[in-house]
């Protein structure tokens, strides 16, 4: 596992901008080439992990978040508040725009709305495979005038020119956070949040008042053997302080053992079979910010 003293970067990042931009063959361009993608059922929430990319030194979540559009009904409105709400906890937003076409209503929607935020925002110009060099400048200082960009990338989601350069933009703007998801096996777990979930309901019960809520609970190993074989489940506890750490684990381990036990109780309930649960602890001051407001408006751990 990772050592607590080495940097680190991880993050948030969303893709916006009107349909048939290249939102999709941006994220499955990467994915094809080095991340694994969740699954694609149905999602009951709104936001969800579209892959993640793992590094040595990094790792970056794309998430997906409603569309920005004009609001036409009511729950459109309420889209656009999660919406808004998503990407303001996000450390990067990539607005994508197609090359081919001029700045229209649409953009200009989008650019007010992201007037509002303190997230960094690329303009990432795609599809440049289909214009000439030469227009890339106009594009470049039309969109220049209208915000103040972060950074301005133009790419090729299809031919896949110049998105390692972007992929090195955005970790250059990434925090220090921990890795959110394991390099090896990302999958869309439904069961994975609820998990999480009781081990972090039992330690904070358990230990009253002395942690605050913004403790965490992330999953790294759910593997199952077999249909009727004991599940494996690896948790690590996340505090901001050690303070909370010695908290959580006790005296002698007394009091992570007990939150383990009952955990495991209702784990093996939610999934029928025996279950070897495993939890560390780990102090990473501040990361619960971004990640329990994505949680609590539908973000899928
Ligand atoms: P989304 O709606 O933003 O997700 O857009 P899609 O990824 O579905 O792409 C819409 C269309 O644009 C598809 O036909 C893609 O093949 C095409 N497209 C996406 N990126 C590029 C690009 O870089 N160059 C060209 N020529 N076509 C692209
Ligand atoms: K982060
Ligand atoms: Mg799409």
């Amino acid at each position: 596992s990772k050592q607590a003293n080495t940097t680190y970067k991880s993050g948030f990042v969303s893709i916006i901008g009107r349909p048939n931009v290249g939102k999709s063959t941006f994220i499955n361009h990467v994915i094809g080439q080095k991340i694994a993608i969740m699954s694609d059922k149905p999602q009951t929430t709104r936001n969800k992990v579209q892959g993640v990319l793992t590094a040595n030194d990094s790792q970056i979540v794309f998430i997906d978040t409603p569309g920005i559009h004009k609001p036409k009904h009511k729950l459109g409105d309420f889209m656009m508040k999660v919406a808004s709400n998503a990407l303001q906890e996000v450390d990067v937003i990539l607005f994508m725009v197609n090359a081919e076409e001029g700045f229209g209503r649409g953009e200009e929607f989008i650019i007010e709305k992201l007037g509002s935020y303190k997230t960094p925002v690329f303009l990432v110009i795609n599809k440049i495979d289909q214009i000439h060099p030469d227009e890339l400048f106009s594009i470049i200082d039309t969109y220049k005038e209208k915000y103040d960009f972060a950074e301005i990338v133009p790419i090729s989601a299809l031919e896949g020119n110049n998105i390692e350069t972007l992929l090195n933009q955005i970790k250059a703007y990434l925090p220090e956070g921990p890795q959110y998801y394991p390099a090896d096996q990302i999958t869309d777990h439904p069961e994975r949040f609820i998990i999480s979930e009781m081990i972090r309901e039992k330690a904070l019960h358990l230990t009253r008042e002395e942690v605050p809520h913004s403790i965490a609970v992330v999953i790294d190993k759910i593997e199952r053997k077999g249909k009727a074989e004991t599940v494996h489940i690896m948790a690590t506890i996340i505090v901001e302080r050690d303070s909370q750490k010695g908290i959580i684990i006790g005296k002698r381990g007394v009091m992570l053992k007990e939150i383990g036990q009952r955990a495991r109780a209702d784990i093996e309930n939610l999934l029928g079979s025996k279950v070897f649960l495993e939890l560390w602890v780990k102090v990473q001051k501040d990361w619960r910010n971004k990640a329990s407001h994505l949680r609590d408006i539908g973000f899928r751990e």
